[in-house]
């Protein structure tokens, strides 16, 4: 039976992913700064600050794969991305190297790839577009990927995560939303599918209005269950208490996009 660690076991993705994983995967081990305000007895969690070293080749003892959910998970200031995406990145890299662990997926972003027009149709192979230093410490995070596959071996798998959650809550989420259970399926392939090396996958459910060519992950077995259409009506209704926005309604990352965007928008660029 494989051991299997998962970081930010306390964050949003990490708290619907420890009532989904135990029956795939029984010997789950949980990280995060602290525990989950509702640990259970039957569930294992150890303690770890990603910006040290030594603390994360504690977690990564004896683990076969690692699911990288940990880090700073949004727009943020500079020191906190570079102590948790950074410096955390690597170590998260480098601590998996020296105990042997034998497979990471790693927690991407669509904001790798947020300032693509929304028009533009993308596949997994386009130049970094990041929106962000968040989005710029996530394509730093697939860049180690890629080093730790081709370099050490490790079998790698970087999820570009759209919008993780029940349902997409307005207009851009219905292209990007991405169900629980999808992405479980999503890490599944990446912890267990033979024919991993190095990989970035789009994390995304079944979404009509999607930007993204993810026929990469249909390849790997993926079959999402999940249809953002579902919920066009709900989505449509919280669209339309928001305020217009030329920038984040013009990209793919939205208002991560018009967060400190200075000056114009005449200087919006179509890439298409
Ligand atoms: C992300 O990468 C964030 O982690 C999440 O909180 C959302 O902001 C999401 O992107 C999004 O683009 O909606």
């Amino acid at each position: 039976m494989p051991r299997i660690l998962m970081t930010g076991a306390s964050g949003g993705i990490g708290t619907s992913l420890r009532k989904l994983l135990p029956p795939i995967y029984p010997d789950l081990l949980l990280s995060d700064l602290k525990p989950p305000a509702d640990l259970s007895s039957q569930e294992t969690f150890k303690a770890a600050d990603l910006a040290d070293l030594a603390e994360v080749e504690a977690i990564c003892e004896g683990v076969d794969g690692i699911l990288h959910f940990g880090g700073y998970s949004v727009e943020g200031p500079w020191h906190d991305m570079l102590q948790a995406n950074i410096i955390g990145g690597y170590n998260l890299f480098e601590a998996a190297r020296r105990k042997g662990v034998k497979r990471i997926v790693f927690a991407s972003s669509n904001h790798t790839v947020g300032f693509y027009p929304r028009h533009h149709r993308i596949g997994n192979d386009v130049t970094p577009r990041p929106d962000s230093r968040y989005g710029v410490s996530k394509v730093f995070g697939e860049g180690l990927g890629s080093l730790y596959a081709d370099k050490h071996g490790l079998k790698v798998t970087c999820l570009r995560i759209g919008n993780f959650g029940e349902q997409p809550l307005d207009h851009r989420r219905l292209a990007i939303w991405l169900k629980p259970e999808d992405l479980v399926q999503l890490c599944q392939i990446g912890l267990d599918h033979p024919d991993i090396h190095f990989e970035i996958l789009y994390g995304a459910s079944f979404n009509e209005r999607a930007w993204w060519d993810n026929h990469r992950a249909y390849e790997l077995g993926y079959r999402p269950t999940g249809r953002a259409e579902a919920f066009r009506e709900h989505a449509m209704a919280e669209q339309a208490k928001m305020q217009p926005d030329r920038v984040a309604d013009f990209y793919q990352g939205g208002s991560y996009c018009s967060i400190e965007y200075d000056g114009d928008v005449s200087r919006i660029i179509d890439w298409g």
